[in-house]
């Protein structure tokens, strides 16, 4: 018996009026979880409001109740109780919320070791490959049935946080639950084709000249590299593509053969970078953003800089080499 969401499910019985939210800039992982939360709790005949800062993805837009997300809490609530999905810090949730007034007991349902437990309750599994999974363990737990719509959240939450089961955090039960959920209506081909092939012409376009900017650098111990990529607010005008389409481009920079961390630095605005970084495995990028005043998995981290891009990437490129000397010598 899954007695971890307990305290959460006493909230659920309480209350009738429920806030759900996720991080700003919201990916797949945050869409699903906040929308499978959601859908959950309607079917109980709650009354839900569910936010987000910033919008819904347009790749994310056919998800069931994508529609219903608001961006805007002002004169909302008193709420009963708000769900926080995916997200580690009560900032990260976007300032609607931080000045919410009533959001109620707030439940902090995440899968960030970073996690800082802002909750009245907090349900931190490191473990699960994306909140999504928690979500569906939410759903167990409570006896709440898993519909098609939900289930179709959950799916796209959990795949998308595994990079399509291939990242190390897919487990056994992130495949079982998978499985589950395709049985309980989500289809695979169908949301692989609208997340996965349904790209706009001018991302192309755009990762066409982010490719031109790689950079491979030697940690100096004739062990792995690192491939640094970089896009500016200049390449965003040329290619007329949105600051979300460059989302998963540092993948590009790990695939290379022979490259332990791949970097991202994407220029947020004028003198201020977004690094992503991602790793093999052999590097912990989640240490080295949490020095930046990030936050993120051993895979998978990101944080905010201020400086020019060649200071910035100088001062990370510094960081991520010593790293990578020590945890790859030779
Ligand atoms: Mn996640």
């Amino acid at each position: 018996m899954d007695r971890r969401f307990d305290a959460a499910i006493e909230e659920i019985k309480k209350g009738k009026k429920f806030l759900t939210v996720s991080h700003v800039s919201p990916e797949g992982d945050a869409v699903g979880s906040l929308l499978g939360v959601t859908l959950a709790l309607r079917s109980l005949g709650k009354d839900v409001t569910a936010y987000l800062e910033d919008p819904v993805p347009d790749l994310f837009k056919f998800l069931p109740g994508a529609d219903t997300v608001v961006h805007n809490l002002e004169g909302a609530g008193p709420f009963d109780a708000t769900f926080a999905v995916d997200c580690g810090q009560k900032e990260r949730l976007g300032k609607g919320f931080v000045n919410l007034k009533e959001p109620g007991k707030i439940i902090n349902i995440d899968h960030h070791a970073t996690n800082d437990c802002f909750g009245d309750v907090n349900v931190i599994v490191p473990d699960a490959s994306a909140a999504g999974e928690l979500v569906y363990d939410l759903c167990k737990a409570a006896a709440i049935p898993i519909d098609r719509d939900i289930a179709v959240n959950l799916y796209v939450a959990i795949h998308t946080d595994t990079g399509s089961f291939r990242y190390s955090s897919a487990t056994a039960d992130s495949f079982f639950k998978a499985g589950d959920l395709v049985r309980l209506g989500a289809e695979p081909w169908d949301i692989s084709r609208r997340v996965y092939e349904n790209y706009p012409a001018r991302k192309y376009k755009l990762l066409g000249m982010v490719l031109s900017t790689l950079d491979i650098i030697d940690a100096g111990n004739g062990g792995p590299q690192v491939a640094i990529l970089s896009v500016t607010l200049d390449m965003f005008k040329r290619s007329g593509a949105e600051k979300d389409l460059a989302d998963g481009f540092v993948n590009y920079a790990r695939g290379i053969e022979g490259v332990e961390v791949g970097v991202l630095f994407r220029e947020a605005a004028p003198l201020e970078y977004k690094v992503s970084m991602r790793s093999k495995g052999q590097v912990d990028v989640a240490v080295i953003s949490e020095g930046f005043g990030g936050g993120g998995h051993r895979n998978a981290a990101g944080f905010m800089v201020k400086g020019t891009l060649d200071e910035v990437k100088t001062r990370v490129i510094t960081v991520i080499k010593e790293k990578m000397y020590a945890a790859t010598k030779v």
